[in-house]
């Protein structure tokens, strides 16, 4: 009976040991100290021990209860203790104000971008993509500028490396998207009516109004009986849509090699309404736009019959616009990555 003690006290210290939180330390109390643990029925079974045996059986049997409610008493209090302090430790504020998320937005550019899409969008137009490395064909002999024509002045062009790996083929990068309208005539049959939005590239040295890479935006229309009057239509609810209703679009003469004829489009002065100021050079009118009907030899090179289809075409450049917005006098703003600025819209 005593050996049966002395083992039942062993397991229980041990147990005791690695009862690591208070339910566990409950489930022990009851296992070896509970109303129906070994020990209990051991104290409660000592009437039926002779005399002798009871007062060694009991006295032991007191000594190892009294050892185990004190071990226990101890362990409740580190564990309520590690409890406490866990508590303490992990606490928190839940009234306090969450940590904000910096968001970021879309580049003025894109958004520009996405504003002029979605007027031509309005109007039945499909925006097109192409390459930013463009044969020197497609960016200009598919235009009705062959090597050595003096228009090719208009556009300063950065040239890639000869030893580069380009075939035999001359290329560059675009000066403006028209190689994208070029691929979509060679490729599909009228009617044709789609917008190039994209960078373009020059080889120019850069100031407040010029970018060595800025944002064009071109559009094409080609179909039977498309005439100047629908280039006009176009291009006079393209113009007030962006720049209000209130806004009135002149239409002069100008020259690009592609079209014929070619003209410049441009609104009264967002600035003075037409008087004269700053923005406006004096002039009372902005050009915001250059077009024209496409050239009959642009339309012979991707072999649509100009005796049969006609079409207008337009380009921009996108920067300019936001430019005469907001009254931001310096392109190079828009790539300088400079948040102050950029977070302005
Ligand atoms: C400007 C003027 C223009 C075009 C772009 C074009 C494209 C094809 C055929 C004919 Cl595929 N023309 N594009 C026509 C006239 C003017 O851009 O000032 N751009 C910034």
């Amino acid at each position: 009976m005593l050996n049966q003690l002395e083992e039942l006290a062993s397991k229980a210290f041990d147990e005791l040991g690695k009862v690591t939180n208070l339910e566990e330390l409950e489930a022990w109390r009851i296992r070896y100290l509970g109303k129906k643990s070994d020990l209990i029925q051991t104290l409660r079974s000592l009437a039926t021990l002779s005399l002798k045996e009871r007062r060694v059986v009991g006295a032991r049997a007191n000594e190892v209860k009294k050892a185990l409610e004190t071990s226990l008493a101890e362990k409740k209090k580190g564990l309520e203790q590690g409890l406490a302090l866990s508590l303490q430790r992990e606490s928190l504020d839940v009234t306090l104000p969450g940590e904000s998320v910096l968001l970021g937005h879309l580049h003025l550019t894109t958004q520009t971008l996405d504003e002029i899409c979605s007027i031509f969008g309005g109007m039945g137009f499909q925006v097109v993509e192409g390459p930013e490395v463009e044969w020197e064909y497609y960016n200009f002999e598919a235009l009705n500028m062959p090597a050595d024509h003096p228009a090719r002045d208009m556009f300063a062009t950065l040239w890639m490396d000869s030893d580069t790996k380009t075939g035999d083929r001359p290329m560059l990068l675009r000066t403006h998207t028209s190689p994208v309208q070029i691929r979509v005539m060679e490729k599909s049959r009228p009617p044709i009516r789609v917008i190039a939005p994209g960078r373009v590239y020059r080889y120019e040295a850069t100031d407040a109004t010029h970018e060595w890479m800025f944002y064009q935006v071109e559009g094409l229309a080609v179909d039977k009986n498309i005439t100047l009057a629908d280039l006009k239509g176009t291009l006079f609810e393209f113009t007030r849509c962006l720049f209000g209703e209130e806004r009135k679009v002149r239409f002069r003469c100008d020259y690009f090699p592609f079209v014929e004829p070619g003209v410049e489009v441009a609104i009264d002065c967002l600035a003075c309404g037409g008087t004269g100021c700053r923005l406006c050079g004096n002039s009372g009118w902005i050009e915001i736009l250059g077009a024209g009907m496409v050239h009959p030899e642009v339309l012979r090179r991707v072999d649509i019959d100009p005796e049969v289809y006609s079409g207008f075409a337009f380009g921009m450049g996108v920067e300019r616009i936001p430019m005469l917005r907001y009254g931001i006098d310096d392109i190079r703003l828009f790539y300088g990555n400079d948040l102050r600025f950029l977070k302005q819209f």
